[in-house]
């Protein structure tokens, strides 16, 4: 059975009540994990307490900022999870980031700043969080985080993204292969198209819903559970043997090769 009582999970990525990571996080918690929670801290401090009160049903026992461009503030998340914690077992990552510019009309039209905001925030990122949970970790543990088709193929508009995602599919694997001898797993789930704060700022995303509810196996959208429950499982014992791989949670929507409806 699926049971992750006794495990510190911690969740980032929250933003608000729609965000991936906050299904995942509600599916860890129900699975009996202990949550820790960070989240992008704003000048005005409103972030921290709309998240506050979102998570308060999960009791989190951590719940910090953490920006991953700040070093500090890395060092400060890891500190304490040393502290209040002493161990980690599951780190979720559900970070990404790149300008408006870049995510709208020509790829080649990106900036050397804007490709590398992008590859730093949603890639990067998790090479320095697992690097910093490693020792955290010294009876294995999983790691997980969220992608994208449009890392693996041409999706219109999502360009300097699917670059991103590309190359965070490829630290999975890379991390998969030094972390493997300490029992330390690395995962993705790449989720299909979902109404959330991010997707919701990108032109055209309802059409790609309405593309994926009509032409998916399943004929829907997948939900922030369906993510969460999938992320459950990766992260338990369930999936001992299972290390480096990217799950598709998508309603089948990979497996087509061509969408027409084939009925004339
Ligand atoms: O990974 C994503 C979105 C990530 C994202 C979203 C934003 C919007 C606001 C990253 N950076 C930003 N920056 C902003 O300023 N998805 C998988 C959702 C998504 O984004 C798309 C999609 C889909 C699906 C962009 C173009 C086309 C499809």
């Amino acid at each position: 059975m699926l049971n992750l009582s006794g495990k510190n999970a911690l969740v980032t990525g929250i933003a608000n009540n729609r965000s991936i990571a906050w299904g995942i996080a509600q599916q860890l918690h129900a699975a009996g994990a202990n949550i820790g929670v960070t989240y992008l801290p704003d000048d005005k401090g409103r972030a921290e307490k709309k998240i506050a009160e979102l998570v308060e049903p999960l009791q989190p026992s951590l719940f910090l900022p953490c920006n991953v461009q700040d070093e500090a503030q890395l060092q400060q998340t890891f500190d304490a999870i040393q502290d209040q914690w002493g161990r980690i077992d599951i780190l979720i990552h559900c970070l990404a980031f790149a300008s408006k510019d870049s995510l709208v009309g020509d790829f080649s039209s990106v900036s050397r700043q804007d490709f590398t905001l992008a590859m730093e925030v949603s890639a990067y990122s998790l090479v320095s969080l697992s690097r910093m949970a490693k020792p955290l970790m010294p009876e294995g543990g999983s790691i997980l985080t969220l992608s994208y088709l449009g890392g693996v193929r041409v999706v219109p508009n999502y360009n300097t993204m699917g670059i991103a995602k590309a190359a965070l599919e490829m630290n999975v694997r890379y991390l998969a292969s030094e972390f493997g001898p300490q029992n330390i797993r690395v995962n993705a789930i790449s989720a299909g198209p979902i109404r959330t704060l991010a997707s919701s700022a990108i032109g055209g995303i309802l059409d790609m819903i309405h593309h994926v509810e009509k032409f998916a196996p399943l004929r829907r959208t997948v939900t922030q559970l369906e993510v969460g429950n999938a992320a459950a499982f990766l992260c338990s014992d369930l999936a001992s043997g299972i290390t480096g791989q990217i799950l598709y949670v998508d309603a089948g929507y990979e497996t087509l090769g061509a969408t027409i409806s084939g009925e004339g």
